[in-house]
């Protein structure tokens, strides 16, 4: 009973979190629900990075006091002194009989100790209630915190046989409107997104997100010998671009994009002008670019998941044949040799969009 009980709670807290989606980074999401007597009494979400926690926009809007209540919070309540004073602390004031959590805070300054602190204070907490879709929420905050490197999404849209484009070049549009629509929401969801300066070069895209509400991601470009123009749409807002690239590039160009407010990250790999990916990722997780949208083209793509930098893939397969031998798959780059050596994802769900199917997974890092 107690058991359906929770997960209800839980479940709820977590469609809570949901709502801060794109504002909190790179704080987590996190919902909270205050139950008394079998009733909702307050219900609050981390709605902005800098903003009040979860638990106290619940505690703030309870309708009757919370003494004796439960708390549900898809994450540990906080233990420290950060932008706003420690969770736990307002919880044991507030004179709450449970909590129950989803998941310990990876965060090293929390990592158990704002759960210890209650328990001190004689709170009964249980802890891993929907453990596994709260890691999954919060994916990108968990890697970030742990590694201190992005999360990297590689998202792509491709026929059924795999291709991006037709032998002549034309690809508009392989997957559906409501894929288009969707991936536009998706942008919004991460600090960053990626392009190779081919695609930079070909298509000259916004990479925007255009979608109310959402806040629009940092164009990262790779560009090893900074190919691409000052004028590309994706250079036209200060502030809102990086650009990758190596010490083998002109350093007139390299001025000109700092000049423009166009910040620049240089790491050089093995091969003169191409950009070590695995690196720059150190560099834009300074920079705090928690996670990045990863989008074509085929080299880039095929880099990064040499560099291994990718962690998800999520790729829109839309119900069409191209065919041709010339017309351009997913991917770049030499390939694996053998079937051992190709990437391989794991935890594969899927899902449909319009027509399309949605194949999602994680990549197995072995
Ligand atoms: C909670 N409830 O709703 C969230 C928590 O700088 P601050 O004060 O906002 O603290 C950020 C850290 O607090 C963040 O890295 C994570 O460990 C935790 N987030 N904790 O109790 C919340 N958003
Ligand atoms: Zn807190």
């Amino acid at each position: 009973m107690r058991i359906d009980e929770d997960r209800k709670y839980m479940a709820r807290a977590l469609e809570l979190a949901v709502r801060g989606m794109g504002h909190t980074r790179p704080n987590p999401m996190v919902g909270a629900v205050i139950v008394k007597d079998g009733r909702v009494i307050g219900e609050g979400w981390h709605e902005q990075y800098g903003g009040p926690h979860a638990e106290v926009n619940a505690f703030n809007n309870c309708t009757e006091d919370p003494k004796g209540a439960t708390l549900y919070v898809s994450l540990e309540p906080c233990s420290h002194y950060g932008k706003t004073p420690p969770c736990a602390d307002l919880i044991i004031q507030k004179d709450i009989d449970r909590v129950v959590t989803a998941m310990v805070d990876p965060n090293p300054l929390v990592a158990g100790k704002g759960i210890r602190k209650l328990r001190d204070a004689g709170i009964f907490v249980t802890v891993g209630v929907m453990e596994k879709e709260a890691k999954e929420l919060n994916e990108v905050f968990l890697k970030y915190i742990q590694k201190h490197k992005p999360f990297v999404l590689y998202k792509a849209a491709m026929s059924l046989d795999g291709k991006t484009a037709c032998h002549t070049g034309e690809s508009k549009w392989i997957s559906s409107e409501d894929s288009r629509e969707e991936v536009h929401v998706l942008r919004g969801c991460y600090a960053g997104i990626m392009a190779g300066a081919g695609t930079i070069l070909a298509d000259n895209p916004l990479l925007t997100s255009r979608t109310e509400g959402m806040i629009d991601p940092v164009r990262i470009i790779v560009d090893g010998n900074l190919s691409v123009p000052l004028k590309a749409k994706v250079f036209q807002e200060p502030g809102k671009a990086i650009v990758l690239t190596t010490t083998s590039a002109d350093e007139t160009k390299r001025d000109a994009l700092i000049k423009n407010g166009i910040d620049v990250i240089i790491a050089d790999g093995d091969i003169k002008g191409k950009v070590d990916l695995s690196a720059a990722m150190t560099g834009l997780a300074l920079k705090g670019i928690d996670g990045i949208l990863l989008e074509g083209g085929a080299t880039l793509a095929a880099d990064a998941f040499e560099a291994g930098i990718v962690d998800k893939v999520r790729i829109y397969a839309a119900p069409i044949l191209i065919g041709g031998k010339d017309a351009p798959g997913l991917l770049g780059g030499k390939g694996a040799d053998t079937i051992p050596e190709a990437v391989r994802l794991k935890n594969i769900t899927t899902l449909m969009s319009g027509s399309d199917l949605i194949i999602e997974g994680y990549v197995d890092h072995k």
